[in-house]
Formats: C-alpha cells, structure tokens, sequence
C-alpha cells in the first residue's frame, strides 16, 4: 500500500535512530511532513564532532529506488527505477532530487539503474547512469554541476532491452575502468553471442569505447554467457565476483574471468562441462534472486529479492564459503548493498516493487558488519 508521504514524493532522513524503535516508536514516521531542504533535526556528530553522519537508518519513504553511488564527500547519489530520478543523500539533509532522466522508460524491470561515480570525479565531476529507454538499454554520462546532474552525452547504446532481464549495473574496477552487467533481455541466444550487447559484463572506457586489454581485442565485452547479471564488485585482491539470476533452478555467485563462458543458456548452476565457468556458489532461485553485490574485506554481500535476505559469503584466495544469512533487520526484498567510505554496508530494500511494502519503505538501512 502506498502511503501518501510517497506518493507525493516526500521523503524522510531518519538520522540515529535504531531501524526497531523506528518502526513502533514513531508511528507519525510516514505521515509526517519534512520541509524541502530542512535539516533533520537529531543529526548525530561524525567522527571528528564537526560533521553529520548517516545513522542506522540512512532513508526512508523511497520509489523502487536501485543504483547507489558514493561521492568523495561520502555524500551519496541513489536512482529511483520508475521516477527516473537521481536523488542526493547528504547526512542531516533532507534528500534532493538532482537530476530526472526524461529519455528513461520504465516498464516492469527497466528504468533508470545503475549509477556509477568516476574515480576522477574531484577533478572531471563524472557520474554514469544505466537505463532502459524507448529502443535499447543505455549508459550516459552526467555532469555534476555542484547542485545538480547535467547531461552529457550517452556513451553506449544498442544493449537489448525488454520487460524483463535488462542487467543494469554499473561500477569501476580497481583498474579505472568501467564494468557494465547486461541481461539478455529474454532471447537466451545473445549471451553466448560475442557480437551481441546482452547476455554480458562489459568493460569500457569513459567514452563507451572498449577498454584496452579486453580478451577481444576492439570488444567490450569482458565475459558472457550471462543470463542477467545485476550484481559486481572486487575483493582487496582485485578479483570479480557477479551475481546472476538463474531461469528456474539457480542463481550464481560467479568469480569472472575475462574472456571466459559462464554456461547460459546450454548450463545452470554447476554443471561442470567443458567450456563453461561454474559458479563458486549457488541457491534455489526462491531463496535468493540475488541483485547488487558488495565485498567488504573476507566477505561478499549478496541482496536477495525473493529470497529476502542478505547473503554473506566468506571469500577466500578465490573462493567461497558456505552462504549464510547476514545478521542484520530484515527488510524483505533487498535490491542493493554497497561498502560505504567508513567500510559500514548500507543496504537498500525493494518492497515497492512486487513486494509487500511496510510503513516507510523503501528505505536503506547502514549496517556494520561485526
Ligand atoms: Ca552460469
């Protein structure tokens, strides 16, 4: 059900305030109504006492929100998949919208996506944006003006899109580069086609050109065989590691080797035939449907839709662990968790879409891991 506070967009910094006394203790949580731009009354003192930080409940009262993004002054950039829009997170701030992506066309699982941040942004103020728009799936690249996001240019087109399997991703490596996930877009047959855009994690330069020292020589892309991948991130080592939906049997937690077949659609799961990777670790699809990924020192973060819940996965020297669940408050669907620059996870719920949205959902909660 949609609470008004939603509809109208109103939206809801909760700062210092434990996620379980939140939902009982202030039952105005939803109703109540934030002045634009105010700022929220309890901000805690950061670690120097100069400065706000975010408290364990960074935000409330979002729509389908989907990509995060840190900027280097640990303020954050989230997208909202059905309103189009870029939202600013500043702690003690109320949220702002920063930019509205008018080319976006939301349908079922497309939208506005990824985000990403250049790692020169101090000095080129670069901010990417996966989306899905009238023809195909899309990344463009913004510029942040200081208050808001200005387009710039869209630097790669032509991924398949559809209702559904769009990918979406988007995150720089270690190396600079920039890592885009793609789905097939429900032709199966475009994840085995190097030719093909969908089905892939790609590796490109600011410019949509493909990255130097790709497998392929002139390629963007840098592995395939991928059914719909939403989930990247590299561990201190500089290892890949993505999620990927699996049809009806399994999703994957895949460590990705460039230039290499990760199975679909002729394998699911662990097969272990000749010519393809089989995933470090797999789940029944209803016990996990996993989206974002973060790595967070010995451990990967896997946000489970269906299966709502985070996954932890020990990771070592490459390989991984028995999944367990994470011991943080549930938030039902999880769509995205992400290392924040103080090394905490903030983890975003996905109950406004095809869930069962509680009293200030959709919200991010900031968790630290023990
Ligand atoms: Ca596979």
């Amino acid at each position: 059900m949609l609470t008004n506070a939603r509809r109208t967009g109103a939206l809801l910094v909760v700062i210092s305030c434990a996620l379980a006394s939140c939902s009982s203790a202030d039952p105005a949580e939803n109703t109540r109504t934030v002045t634009p731009s105010a700022p929220a009354a309890s901000a805690t003192p950061g670690p120097t006492g100069s400065h706000p930080s975010f408290g364990s409940t960074v935000v409330t009262g979002l729509d389908v929100p989907w990509g995060l993004a840190f900027l280097p002054d640990r303020s954050a950039l989230v997208t909202q998949r059905d309103q189009r829009s870029v939202l600013h997170l500043r702690a003690g701030v109320q949220p702002r919208t920063v930019a509205t992506v008018s080319d976006a066309r939301p349908d079922q699982e497309g939208g506005l996506l990824g985000i990403a941040v250049s790692p020169e942004f101090a000095t080129d103020k670069r901010v990417f944006v996966y989306y899905t728009a009238a023809g195909d799936n899309r990344v463009e690249r913004m510029k942040w003006t200081g208050s808001t996001l200005k387009s710039d240019k869209v630097i790669l087109s032509g991924i398949p899109k559809a209702s559904f399997h769009n990918g979406g991703r988007l995150a720089f490596g270690p190396d600079n580069q920039l890592y885009v996930t793609t789905g097939d877009a429900g032709v199966p047959s475009r994840a085995p086609d190097i030719e093909n855009l969908g089905g892939k994690i790609l590796r490109i330069t600011q410019d949509g050109k493909a990255a130097t020292g790709n497998p392929i020589s002139g390629s963007r892309v840098w592995s395939y065989g991928h059914r719909n991948v939403q989930g990247i991130a590299w561990d201190d080592d500089r290892r890949m590691y993505a999620t990927e939906f699996g049809q009806n049997t399994f999703d994957e937690l895949n460590l990705i080797t460039p230039g290499k077949n990760y199975g679909w659609p002729t394998v699911e799961g662990k097969a272990n035939r000749r010519g393809f990777i089989d995933p470090l670790v797999q789940w029944r699809t209803s016990e996990s449907s996993p989206s974002g990924l973060a790595i967070n020192g010995d451990n990967a973060y896997v946000a489970a839709l269906a299966g709502q819940r985070v996954w932890q996965v020990p990771l070592r020297d490459g390989k991984a662990g028995t999944p367990a669940r994470a011991s943080m408050p549930a938030l039902g669907r999880v769509r995205t968790v992400h290392v924040d620059p103080s090394g905490a996870l903030w983890v975003m719920s996905n109950n406004t879409f095809r869930g069962d949205a509680r009293d200030g959902d959709d919200r991010i909660i900031r968790w630290e891991p023990k």
